[in-house]
């Protein structure tokens, strides 16, 4: 049997870094993980293809080539899923689909054959007995969590690793929080279920074996679901794997209790992660309370950050506004703790019901849901009715990105954390795309952008204060080129 599988485009938004890949030479930020995974668990005599529509076209050869193709998307990337399962049924191939947009909304999609939803772990050996056994189901629900022990090694063999910015790698699932707007504990659970080290080691080894020396994203719900582990096991190997490896910086998410634990902080560090995206939501302390993200609570939250950052470790932020108990002050409270935090990628998002959601449970039953879910959360829009009115909302938060994105206050930012971060201990090599890219950004964004005086304000304050992190400044430089773009493309 001959197996495509596809993975849909995703638009350009806040995550997709379109505009910043184009100066280092890379399609797309992040390859299809979950199709990969899937691919792995299919049997070996299946003939398999993958083509990812972020850096490749999907020819008619390749349809006429497969009996069977295999779907994967996020909602953000609906659109796109619903061309290619026109083009796919016009051809008369049968569809299998599966990830996130399905199993979210899995009626939606009418002309997908099999619904193979949930974690591939639990559901796909199932559909592929019944269709061995010529008897295959519409619908496939798992009715436990599986165990990722027994999760197997991506197959990397199916892509191209040159052409994405960074490449992925996961250690656990699940979340130990129970935030109302986020379906992770629905979808994962609330006990971290985790990877042996030594498959983790072995998902490095088979990527640092392809060549790979750039960043990898551990794309775990929360790394520090489980901090036991992580201190007992996992971190000792990963610092023992990086002895003798060049490149290969990690990053992550987590809970920003991970501030709460030096020792913690220190071996992530050595172990060679540079950067940590955290729900950091809202400094308000009756909205983190109503989306009961209580462990934001009751803790300095700016001295947080700062902490995390003299551990080496960069934070990226998401922020919320929009919640029912937001003061009118919510917006200026926003950006001032953006501005003295020194978190440069800040992901400000007005607050969204995806469903599947506690929160859009509470606001549906409320006939406060207006419209749907757009998969993207930094696109200007929500899908809510808020408490404080949508003109008002949508006003305050312009104003926001208006601001955090101007290229004064971007690059006061960038040198806030540059003086404050501990040099990261791990760093990628630098290479001739690494130079093409500081030499795009010398005529993009120091002759031809309106940034071009902080631009270069920013090239000498770091060479005279912290010459190692010049790289580190110019990446940020660029990305703020491409967070200005997706401003005014969505919300300016
Ligand atoms: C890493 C990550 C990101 C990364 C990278 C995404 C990428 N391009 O790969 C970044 C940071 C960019 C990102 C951004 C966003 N993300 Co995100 N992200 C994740 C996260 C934490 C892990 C995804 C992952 O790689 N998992 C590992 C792989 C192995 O799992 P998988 O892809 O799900 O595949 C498994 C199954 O789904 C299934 N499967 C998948 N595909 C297929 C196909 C077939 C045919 C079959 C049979 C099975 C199958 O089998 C696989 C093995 O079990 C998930 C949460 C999660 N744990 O899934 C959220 C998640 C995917 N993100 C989500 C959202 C909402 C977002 C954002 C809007 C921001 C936000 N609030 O988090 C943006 C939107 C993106 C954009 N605007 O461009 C939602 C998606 C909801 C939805 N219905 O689509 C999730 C599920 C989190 C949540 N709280 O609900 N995200």
């Amino acid at each position: 049997m001959n197996i495509i599988l596809i993975y849909p485009k995703f638009p350009d938004t806040f995550w997709s870094f379109s505009y910043a890949l184009r100066f280092v030479g890379k399609k797309s930020a992040f390859p299809p993980l979950g199709l990969i995974t899937v691919a792995a668990l299919l049997p070996e005599q299946f003939q398999i293809r993958l083509v990812d529509l972020n850096v490749d076209a999907l020819g008619d050869d390749d349809l006429a080539w497969a009996d069977v193709a295999f779907i994967s998307a996020m909602a953000v990337q609906r659109k796109s899923a619903v061309h290619v399962i026109d083009r796919c049924k016009a051809r008369g191939l049968k569809i299998v689909a599966g990830g996130p947009l399905f199993t979210a909304q899995p009626y939606d999609f009418g002309l997908v054959d099999h619904l193979v939803l949930d974690e591939a772990e639990s559901t796909l050996p199932a559909f592929l007995t019944d269709l061995k056994n010529g008897c295959p189901q519409q619908v496939y629900r798992a009715r436990e969590y599986p165990d990722i022990r027994c999760s197997p090694i991506p197959l990397w063999g199916l892509i191209d690793i040159r052409r994405y910015a960074s490449l992925n790698i996961q250690y656990s699932r699940g979340c130990p929080f129970n935030c109302e707007f986020c379906n992770i504990t629905t979808l994962f659970g609330r006990t971290p279920r985790t990877k042996t080290p030594q498959q983790v080691v072995a998902e490095l080894d088979a990527i640092y074996q392809a060549g790979w020396r750039g960043n990898i994203f551990f794309v775990d719900d929360n790394f520090i679901g489980n901090k036991r582990s992580l201190k007992e096991h996992l971190l000792p190997t990963l610092i023992k794997w990086r002895k003798d490896k060049k490149g290969c910086v990690f990053f992550t998410e987590a809970s920003i209790n991970l501030a709460d634990d030096p020792e913690l902080m220190d071996m992530m560090a050595e172990a060679g992660f540079d950067s940590v995206f955290i729900g950091i939501e809202t400094p308000d302390v009756n909205s983190l309370t109503e989306c009961c993200k209580t462990h934001n609570k009751n803790r300095d939250l700016l001295q947080d950050v700062k902490k995390i950052h003299r551990s080496g470790l960069q934070v990226m932020g998401g922020f919320i506004v929009g919640f029912d108990s937001d003061p009118p002050s919510i917006f200026k409270r926003q950006i001032d703790f953006i501005q003295q935090s020194g978190i440069v990628t800040a992901m400000v998002g007005m607050l969204q019901a995806p469903p599947g959601t506690r929160l859009f449970e509470r606001l549906a039953r409320d006939h406060r849901v207006s419209d749907a879910f757009s998969g993207d959360n930094v696109d200007g829009r929500t899908n809510i009715i808020p408490v404080m009115g949508l003109d008002r909302l949508i006003d305050g938060y312009r104003a926001i990105m208006q601001q955090i994105y101007s290229p004064r206050q971007y690059y006061q930012r960038i040198r806030r954390i540059l003086g404050e971060l501990k040099t990261p201990v791990a760093s990628t090599p630098v290479d001739w795309q690494c130079a093409l890219a500081f030499w795009r950004a010398g005529l993009r964004l120091g002759v031809l952008g309106k940034e071009r005086f902080q631009y270069w304000r920013l090239l000498i304050w770091t060479m005279a204060r912290r010459p190692r992190l010049l790289p580190l400044a110019v990446t940020l430089a660029i990305y703020g080129y491409h967070y200005r773009r997706i401003c005014e493309l969505h919300i300016l």
